[in-house]
């Protein structure tokens, strides 16, 4: 039985909230307004172990929400197995890692007769143009990324034309935001709604598609938005000066939608605060710990900081806040951890839909590559 899912729950619209930045291709998702019809969305999240609140709250939730509320766009998920590569691993735990990713999306809610489901690996078509994409880009735009310093653990002044950095430093993860580029455009997407870590990598993407347009004398890449969930960045409860992530070795800085409510609670009431009780403010410099439990409540209950902050009025110490936090999040992820079991004892159904997103989406990427092919010269 395909698995509809708590989707419904979340019946809000979309609407951009604009003149928030300075540059026009970046807007924020709220609610109640709608895409321009016959956009096409497009993002992935990678397979490297369960979805996090992070993962949840700056993208799968807002992906969620889109493409059940813009029935004239078309929505493309992707699992990016080939950027999980970055990083090795065994071979039985990517196998293992992939299906979990599937069954986190589904159970999160997407809803796999509106959007595209697919494993990026079964469309080759992304690595096709990433080498055409990366032939335009230069090794300074490259360089210039933040992530792939954070992810080779070096300084964010780092360059790697330092000889430490570059021997430790994989070419693939030095070059991963140019398969980003090419994961975008290779479906000609025009939104692309990720958390704010991505979004430097979106700025390059821009960058790229106008060089290739530029360069090519066509105008053949629509430039691609990008949309920033409300909640941008979701930080380690342990440490609020990181992002939540999968791969932080501190395991507790992290709440998993696949977590019991025990586990839960206890990552909750030992996240890191501070000594202030009962006087709350959302400042993200000097109180990190409880800005970062607001700005968790804002994103599980679509409303603005402001009010968020107003209605802890009444709760009297840290205790009171971190108990409410954790049974909004238990509440929100209970459902979804059930139908997530579930989803994994049916790896045929699993594999049924990744069948069907990948010949859909390897149709739109074989056309578009034909002509990228044409265009380039080598037809
Ligand atoms: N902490 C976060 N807050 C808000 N959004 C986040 N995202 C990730 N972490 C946060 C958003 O989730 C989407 C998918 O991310 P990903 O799994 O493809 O890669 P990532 O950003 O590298 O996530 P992790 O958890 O940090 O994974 P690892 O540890 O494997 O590198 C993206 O849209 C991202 O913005």
């Amino acid at each position: 039985m395909p698995p509809r899912s708590a989707c419904s729950r979340l019946g809000a619209a979309v609407r951009y909230l604009s003149g928030k930045r300075s540059s026009p291709t970046v807007k924020e998702i709220g609610i109640y307004e709608t895409l321009p019809s016959n956009s096409r969305v497009f993002s992935m999240i990678q397979p490297t172990g369960r979805i996090h609140l992070g993962n949840y709250l700056g993208a799968v939730k807002s992906w969620r929400t889109l493409s059940s509320t813009n029935p004239e766009s078309e929505f493309i998920f992707g699992i990016a197995d080939l950027h999980a590569l970055t990083v090795q691993r065994p071979a039985q735990q990517l196998r293992d890692f992939r299906y979990q990713a599937i069954a986190s999306l589904l159970s999160s809610g997407l809803d796999a007769d509106k959007c595209i489901l697919y494993f990026q690996s079964a469309v080759p078509e992304h690595s096709e143009l990433n080498w055409y994409l990366t032939c335009i880009t230069s090794m300074g735009q490259l360089n210039r990324m933040a992530q792939w310093k954070s992810k080779a653990q070096q300084a964010q002044n780092s360059t790697i034309l330092d000889d430490a950095v570059v021997e430790a430093t994989k070419a693939g993860l030095f070059c991963y935001p140019a398969l980003q580029v090419a994961d975008i455009l290779i479906y000609k997407s025009t939104h692309v709604p990720v958390g704010d870590d991505q979004a430097q990598h979106l700025e390059l993407c821009r960058t790229i598609a106008r060089l290739f347009n530029s360069t090519y004398a066509v105008d053949f890449f629509p430039i691609p938005e990008t949309l920033l969930t409300p909640a941008k960045k979701i930080l380690s409860l342990k440490n609020p000066e990181k992002k939540m992530s999968k791969s932080d070795p501190v395991q507790a800085g992290c709440v998993y939608v696949t977590d019991t409510p025990d586990e839960i609670r206890r990552k909750i009431r030992k996240a890191t605060t501070d000594s202030v009780q009962g006087q709350w403010k959302f400042d993200p410099v000097q109180r990190p710990g409880v800005s970062n439990l607001i700005n968790i409540i804002s994103g599980l209950t679509d409303r603005a900081i402001g009010d968020v902050v107003a209605d802890l009025d009444g709760l009297k110490d840290h205790k009171a806040l971190k108990d409410h936090v954790a049974e909004l999040i238990i509440d929100e992820f209970d459902e979804k951890r059930q139908l997530y079991d579930d989803l994994l004892q049916n790896k045929d159904y699993l594999d049924s839909v990744c069948r069907k997103g990948s010949d859909h989406a390897r149709e739109i990427a074989s056309a578009n590559i034909q002509q990228v092919k044409h265009i380039i010269g080598l037809d």
